[in-house]
């Protein structure tokens, strides 16, 4: 038996079974190109890279009906480089009908990056300072459609901040240059306290055209708000118990990271597709059930008990 003065890797206990961190981050399902085919948009973040992986159509689309994806996605593309900031989110913000960039920096500044008409993105704009919030969503929570912001702050409190739709208006006629926050979105209303929830989307699961919310809780469970289509008032306080329905179960132990739901198919009346990244870094999607559901209807339905069959969109994620 020799002595050892130093650590010993003799004695050293078992390495824990690899874990796959997680190469790319704040994934994004977005038609960015404006064809109708959503497209992957995700930060490789050992390299602050900001990549897209273009939809694939689907070759079964008939010739006279819209082009549509087929749900897989092609080689990816460069977006930009550098790309340090965090809660990454592909949405239209301005409503202008394309894509955006919307992302938080280091130092809480809640920029946007508007697209543009042929492809790519406008310079960067200050949206607001001060975004100590996590969890942000761009989705149009009121159906007015007019863009939203949806955010958490640290007290567990979800916050909306309705747009007043001036945000486009104002992009056009003052050339870029700063966005005044407090003209592009009304004061921010409480939707609900509470809200010990990770990954939160919003999205229209069942396809009613109605703004849901889906999110996990801290057993694993994804839950599913359905929107009811009443609206949020816009009043001090919002009401989130008229404008979505009683949360209902999804699936359970679902060990999932970066759930982002999408319309992966359109047209799909089965509504948004969720994707999602499992620990071994494959990429999964699910498709939504065909019955779901009314909304209304408030009552725990077998059907939708499951985001629907799982399928793998990529591995090394
Ligand atoms: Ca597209
Ligand atoms: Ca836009
Ligand atoms: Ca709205």
């Amino acid at each position: 038996m020799t002595t050892a003065t130093g650590p010993s890797l003799r004695h050293s206990p078992p390495l824990p079974p690899p874990q796959a961190a997680a190469r790319f981050t704040q994934t994004n399902i977005a038609d960015t190109d404006n064809d109708g085919i959503a497209e992957l948009i995700a930060v490789d973040h050992t390299s602050h890279t900001l990549y897209q992986w273009a939809g694939q159509p689907d070759i079964n689309t008939t010739s006279s009906g819209a082009s549509r994806g087929d749900g897989t996605f092609a080689a990816r593309t460069k977006i930009t480089g550098g790309w340090t900031y965090t809660q990454t989110l592909a949405g239209d913000l301005d409503g202008d009908g394309i894509t955006d960039l919307v992302a938080t920096d280091t130092d809480h500044t809640l920029c946007w990056w508007p697209g543009a008409v042929h492809g790519g993105y406008g310079a960067k704009q200050q949206i607001t300072a001060n975004w100590n919030f996590t969890q942000t969503l761009v989705t149009d929570l009121d159906g007015d459609h007019i863009p939203d912001l949806v955010a958490v702050d640290t007290d567990h409190v979800l916050w909306w901040w309705p747009g007043t739709g001036t945000l486009h208006t104002r992009n056009h006629q003052h050339h870029r240059k700063a966005v005044l926050f407090t003209s592009a979105f009304a004061p921010k209303q409480r939707i609900t306290g509470g809200w010990a929830f990770t990954q939160t989307s919003a999205s229209d699961l069942n396809g009613d055209h109605i703004t849901d919310l889906v999110a996990v809780d801290g057993q694993q469970t994804l839950w599913w708000w359905p929107g009811t289509g009443t609206g949020l008032p816009h009043t001090p306080t919002a009401s989130f118990r008229s404008a979505f329905g009683i949360k209902q179960q999804l699936a359970t132990t679902w060990h999932y990271t970066q759930t982002v739901p999408g319309l992966l198919r359109d047209p799909d009346p089965r509504g948004e597709r969720l994707i999602a990244r499992d620990s071994d870094g494959s990429l999964y999607q699910w498709t939504p059930t065909t019955t779901r559901p009314t909304t209304t209807t408030q009552t725990t339905d077998p059907t939708q008990t499951t985001p629907g069959p799982r399928r793998r969109t990529t591995t090394g994620w």
